[in-house]
């Protein structure tokens, strides 16, 4: 059929691109033209699209300047504008070069390619018909079900597989997009990722919340409902754990060419069980029903090894060391999608879990004990098996070493293999890699890159250790030296002994540096030194990591100025220029957008946008509505929607029925003695005495208050387990207590996670981050209630110092000693003066008042004689009138709602989005790389 003649011709020459049809459509529709008809056709190596356009009136498009304007529009949606378009042809159409297809692309590949384009030219849509497509057919293809009788979970995995389906999509585009443009890019190596559910980020994400709502409630089904039927992926512990999540979602969002690495736990951090008020522990096989949110890649696989001995040889007349290891063990990559928020940039993590390696097969065969063959390589499997659930401490056992060298062995062969593609001089690694080490755990990749460079890629010992002091940096979580990782030598010499070698070499090599610097101060050296020599001799991770990283990062200001003027101080003199941090931050996406929807409505609603999910600043813009008495009465009335889901989990979990117009006050984070859930307990004890000798009639005059602690105790610290009894002994008592009533209740709710804190946080009306000064290196619990409109009360501790910069210290409530006060105290020892009140709620305990006195007997040791090393006895009384100070606040509604606002409108500093362009610019070097949608 000619072409119509009275339109203008518009022409693309392409490679290979799906979606390319789709996507001009949408630019031609976007400008107001219609399209009468396209055409595609085969030249050589590009296929050709001509599109014959009209104006909206039916007209041939004449004009210069407009068909300049189409033009550009075409180009910049295509291409990004990065100026791949090359020629202006002559028939008024514009030729698009893009890699794709290769050059010996004709013939028969030709028409398989263009067959393959007929069958699959363009995105899948979002329309909810064309979603319901897609759920129906995973229910029957992939789920395997009837499609007219499938229930909520097989909805909600249909569901899952039909957004990850999107996903993927995005994920192959934006590596496309980074393979070709090859910029510097971030890995991020962390032992742990606490990513919680996808499905509701996802969605969010990807911009197709509402669409999916409405194409599952036409199919009968809830979003929400389906939403709940998710597991969480507990891949971590704690704070450094959710950080790392919160990282990749903002690195996906500011288009930063990043990738995440770390392990694919079979189980994940152990369920918590409550039995008669005591913690036990279950495993979380979090794999049992599937996960939608991984793409197995069988393909992508490395033999990581471990044992054996060292032997020298010669090569080219030089010696080298060779690694003859005793045992190998297959890494597999797991890869998770990692969407941004209004941008195409989909990110990947990629986890690693460990399989038998292809290896044993022979000895099988040899050995002749076939079946014990087999049994044995499943043995391999236990290096990814399980999360080590202790958050502080990972001291010398040898699976968590093995984990460790695994997952880092696994990723840098990645990581190299992928350089490698692109280029052939490892001098330029540098300049296309930064390596983040999330805490020490990662730390070995160090001599392992080395390693690599040395033995295998035959650098010599100075180029490769030039190389490796410019691409490693190293964020450390933690304020106590004990907390600080060290292996034993032993155990690194039988399990990596190459390893040993080299960090011996590299400490060698650093130790006649610094005497050079500070001469023979053999104190200094040995404080200095990466392995310390004692009873047992130890490889301190943290000396390693500082020698060779170029940045040291710390979590908050106050954590950085410990780390220079304590914990790091002698490294901190001798490379001032090293010590850096960037306050922790979280996600917006996450801890607004989808956990508390109907916040986040109103908060765009006030600001007239939808901008400040990207650009959190924005949020400043309620200050000036703080006052205003309907922004008041909405806020108030989606807090009251948040309280009433609370208050039904909590009856739901533990039978307490609480009342709406009580204070909600929640204390959920792990339980450690610094971070004093037992400064909680005992002051609930305090409140409830006070009630119970009150007269009736004053009783009217107390605040209600329903005091909310959940949180998991590592399995083996039993003071934290005790502090777990004792909160459900004493919830037991006033509960119970008809003289009490509404007016307070204590509740626990078991195994807290991520989902679980996304119901209760925006449910909060006030929260308490109240560890001693000077112990938490940043907290960023405190960030989520902030943003959530919650009030803090809290001690000026980590990133709350940072907060009362943006809040003001009269929007929240502060007591406590300061971090340069402790020290002090602590050294008066048994002559520091305690409140009355104080020891009376411990006798309380002592005495068995809520009952199992000699349970609780150890736990009162640690407050009392001397030994409160945590300050709770000192910290009691300014605690107490913290809390009077919130009482008081919580009765002017119109203040308490004012105080409120202003916290989420002083938020938007701690969004991870922050942090990330910090690191980006001032630690890794790495720019955004934006894929073109
Ligand atoms: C924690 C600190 C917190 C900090 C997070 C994230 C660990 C080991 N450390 O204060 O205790 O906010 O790390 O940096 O989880």
């Amino acid at each position: 059929m000619p072409p119509p003649a009275d339109s203008t011709a518009f022409l693309i020459r392409a490679r290979n691109r799906i979606g390319l049809l789709q996507l001009t459509t949408r630019v031609f529709k976007a400008l107001g033209l219609r399209i009468d008809k396209a055409t595609l056709e085969f030249e050589g190596d590009f296929f050709v699209k001509r599109f014959f356009v009209t104006d909206s009136h039916g007209r041939k498009i004449e004009d210069r300047e407009n068909l300049e304007r189409i033009e550009k529009a075409l180009r910049e949606a295509i291409d990004g504008g990065d100026g791949i378009v090359s020629a202006v042809d002559t028939t008024r159409g514009i030729v698009v070069r893009r890699a794709g297809l290769g050059a010996e692309y004709s013939g028969e590949r030709k028409a398989k390619a263009e067959r393959i384009l007929g069958l699959m030219d363009g995105f899948l849509k979002n329309d909810p018909v064309s979603l319901q497509k897609d759920i129906l057919e995973h229910v029957e293809y992939t789920v395997a079900r009837s499609r007219f009788s499938f229930d909520d979970f097989e909805a909600y995995q249909a569901l899952s597989h039909s957004v990850r389906d999107r996903l993927i999509e995005r994920w192959h585009d934006t590596q496309v997009y980074f393979k070709r443009k090859d910029p510097k890019r971030l890995y991020f190596l962390s032992l742990e990722f606490l990513m919680g559910r996808s499905l509701s980020n996802s969605v969010i994400n990807l911009g197709i919340r509402d669409q999916c709502a409405d194409a599952l409630s036409q199919l009968g089904f809830e979003f929400e409902v389906l939403a709940e039927q998710e597991g969480d992926a507990a891949l971590g512990n704690g704070g450094l754990a959710r950080l790392s999540a919160c990282q990749m979602d903002s690195l996906a969002t500011l288009d930063y060419p990043a990738w995440g690495y770390g392990l694919r736990y079979q189980y994940g951090l152990f369920r918590q069980v409550i039995l008669d008020g005591f913690q036990h522990e279950q495993p979380d096989y979090w794999l049992n029903f599937g996960n939608p949110w991984e793409i197995e890649r069988v393909h992508v696989s490395y033999a990581v090894k471990f044992y054996g001995n060292v032997e020298e040889e010669i090569l080219n007349g030089e010696k080298c060391k060779v690694w003859i290891p005793g045992e190998t063990v297959e890494a597999v990559a797991y890869d998770n999608p990692i969407p941004g928020y209004g941008t195409r940039n989909t990110v990947n993590l990629r986890l690693w879990a460990a399989k038998p390696s292809g290896q044993h097969d022979m000895e099988s065969y040899n050995t002749g004990d076939y079946i014990n063959a087999v049994v044995n390589r499943q043995r391999a499997e236990t290096i990814s098996s399980v999360l080590y659930p202790d958050d502080r401490s990972h001291q010398g056992k040898e699976l968590r070493l093995k984990q460790q060298y695994f997952f880092v062995s696994a990723s840098l062969q990645d990581i190299i293999r992928r350089f490698k593609e692109a280029h052939d001089n490892f001098d330029v690694f540098p300049e296309k890699v930064a390596l983040q080490l999330n805490d020490t755990h990662p730390s070995l990749a160090i001599p392992e890159v080395m390693r690599v460079l040395v033995d295998e890629e035959h650098l010599g010992w100075n180029r490769a250790w030039d190389i490796v002091c410019k691409i490693f940096s190293f964020t450390t979580h933690t304020v106590l030296p004990e907390g600080l990782e060290k292996i034993p030598v032993d155990l690194l010499e039988s399990l990596l002994p190459r390893h040993l070698q080299i960090i011996y070499d590299i400490n060698f090599n650093f130790m006649e540096e610094l005497k050079k610097k500070i001469g023979l101060d053999y104190d200094r050296l040995s404080r200095m030194s990466i392995v310390e020599e004692g009873a047992v001799k130890n490889i301190r991770m943290a000396n390693l990591s500082i020698v060779c990283c170029h940045t040291v990062d710390g979590v908050s200001r106050v954590h950085s100025e410990l780390l220079k003027s304590r914990v790091f101080k002698d490294f901190y003199e001798l490379w001032p220029q090293k010590f850096q941090y960037k306050t922790n931050g979280v996600t917006q996406r996450r801890w607004i957008v989808v956990s508390n929807p109907g916040l986040s409505a109103l908060i765009s609603k006030w600001l007239g946008t939808e901008a400040w999910i990207r650009d959190v600043d924005l949020l400043t813009g309620l200050r000036e509505y703080a006052a205003d008495a309907d922004l008041q009465q909405e806020w108030k009335m989606v807090r009251k929607v948040n309280k009433m889901r609370l208050a039904e989990y909590i009856e739901a979990m533990s039978g307490v029925k609480v009342s709406l117009d009580a204070m909600f006050d929640v204390q959920i984070k792990r339980i450690h003695e610094y971070k004093r859930q037992l400064l909680n307990i005992l002051s609930i004890i305090h409140r409830y005495d006070c009630i119970k000798n009150m007269e009736k009639s004053d009783r009217r005059k107390v605040v209600p208050r329903v005091c909310i602690i959940g949180g998991k105790a590592a399995p083996g610290y039993e003071i934290a387990k005790k502090i777990i009894k004792l909160c459900h002994a004493v919830a037991e008592k006033i509960n119970n207590d008809t003289d009490v009533g509404d007016l307070l209740k204590l509740v626990f709710i078991p195994d807290y996670n991520v989902s679980v804190a996304e119901l209760v946080i925006p449910g909060a009306d006030l929260s308490q981050h109240i560890s001693t000064a000077g112990h938490e290196a940043s907290g960023t619990g405190s960030m989520k209630f902030l943003m959530n409109g919650c009030l803090l009360l809290a001690t000026a501790d980590g990133s709350t110092i940072e907060i009362i910069e943006e809040i003001g210290s009269d929007n929240m409530f502060l007591f406590g000693a300061k971090v340069h006060e402790v020290q002090a105290l602590r050294e008066k020892g048994p002559a520091l003066k305690t409140p009355l009140q104080f020891a009376r709620v411990v006798k309380m305990v002592r005495d068995g008042y809520f009952g199992f006195e000699d349970h609780f007997k150890s736990l009162c040791d640690t407050v009392e004689g001397g030994s409160d090393f945590y300050l709770l006895g000192s910290d009691f009384a300014s605690y107490l009138e913290a809390q009077a100070a919130a009482d008081k606040a919580f009765v002017d509604q119109e203040k308490w709602t004012r105080m409120s606002i202003l916290s989420t409108a002083g938020s938007g500093r701690f969004s991870s989005d922050r942090t990330m362009e910090e690191y980006a610019k001032k630690t890794w070097g790495i720019e955004p790389c934006k894929c073109p949608f």
